[in-house]
């Protein structure tokens, strides 16, 4: 099937198939238009799917070979360069054409910029977000744009979805304010660990959709990213909340954002390609 808004890129090397056969389809989303700090995420989405060149198929934690699952690669999303709402709108309709041909299929959006999340939970309406960042992007509004990478989670819980986030260890006086009043339950990076997010997430509504912005990990995992900081998450930290929460909880989509970088073999996108095969793993593994 032809998609709207979407063009052929480079594809995962393992045997893929059509999005209406899928139970994982990926779509790459190279939007950087709002972004703050370090440039490149528009490079994102092509240097993760060329990191897992160097991965094996064959999950060994899991004994599941992923080249074994319904995967399709739909391609990129075509962006409106510099305008994070109408790239979203079409990251939205996209997600939406997916499901209307597909409803069982599970969106993987790979960026690209947070602010596109947005566009994913809009289509997918999920009752709850969980996070991992190192930012709160609770912002009413940032640069005067409502839509900018620093507003996403306070879009998405305006639209009433439940969220919990993880990693943090950034964000305002007033963001910190604006989460108490809004009751959206938040972990520092300094006191994460994975009773904290179990404690957290079970209680949440489901479906669930997961967004990874991958400045959550350490800055030694993930030296290219928009707005890096220092004192992040471990690798298997993040690794183990995954496991738990496609083991426990409906999955809506599931998202690696925020991946920068200017060259092939990119640490920051070996860093995702591997989050990416090991989350695919994980949901392959699952009990029906
Ligand atoms: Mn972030």
């Amino acid at each position: 099937m032809d998609f709207l808004y979407t063009y052929e890129t480079l594809k995962l090397e393992f045997p893929l198939v059509g999005p209406e056969e899928a139970k994982f389809v990926i779509l790459g989303v190279p939007f950087d238009g709002t972004t703050s700090f370090k440039p490149g995420a528009r490079f994102g989405p092509t240097l993760i799917r060329h990191a897992t060149l160097n991965l094996e198929s064959y999950i060994l934690d899991y004994d599941v070979d992923i080249a074994e699952l319904p995967i399709a690669d739909i391609g990129d999303v075509a962006v409106v360069a510099g305008d994070p709402r109408k790239t979203a709108d079409r990251v939205r309709e996209t997600v939406e054409e997916l499901k209307r041909v597909n409803p069982g299929a599970i969106p993987i959006l790979l960026g690209g910029e947070h602010s596109q999340t947005l566009g994913a939970v809009e289509a997918l309406k999920p009752a709850s977000y969980v996070v991992f960042d190192a930012h709160l992007d609770l912002r009413e509004s940032y640069e005067d744009n409502p839509y900018n990478h620093a507003c996403v989670a306070r879009r998405i819980g305006e639209l009433g979805v439940r969220e919990a986030m993880f990693g943090i260890r950034s964000g305002t006086r007033e963001e910190v304010e604006y989460a108490e009043r809004e009751g959206i339950a938040w972990v520092h990076a300094r006191d994460y660990d994975f009773d904290a997010f179990v404690e957290l997430v079970k209680p949440l509504p489901e479906p669930v959709y997961l967004s990874v912005d991958i400045d959550a990990f350490d800055l030694s995992l993930v030296p290219s990213t928009g707005t890096p900081e220092a004192g992040g998450l471990k690798f298997w930290d993040v690794v183990e909340a995954v496991e738990w929460l496609v083991e426990n909880k409906r999955i809506a989509g599931f998202d690696i954002m925020e991946v920068a970088g200017s060259g092939l073999g990119d640490v920051t996108a070996l860093t995702a390609a591997k989050l990416l095969f090991h989350f695919i793993g994980a949901m392959g593994k699952r009990r029906p």
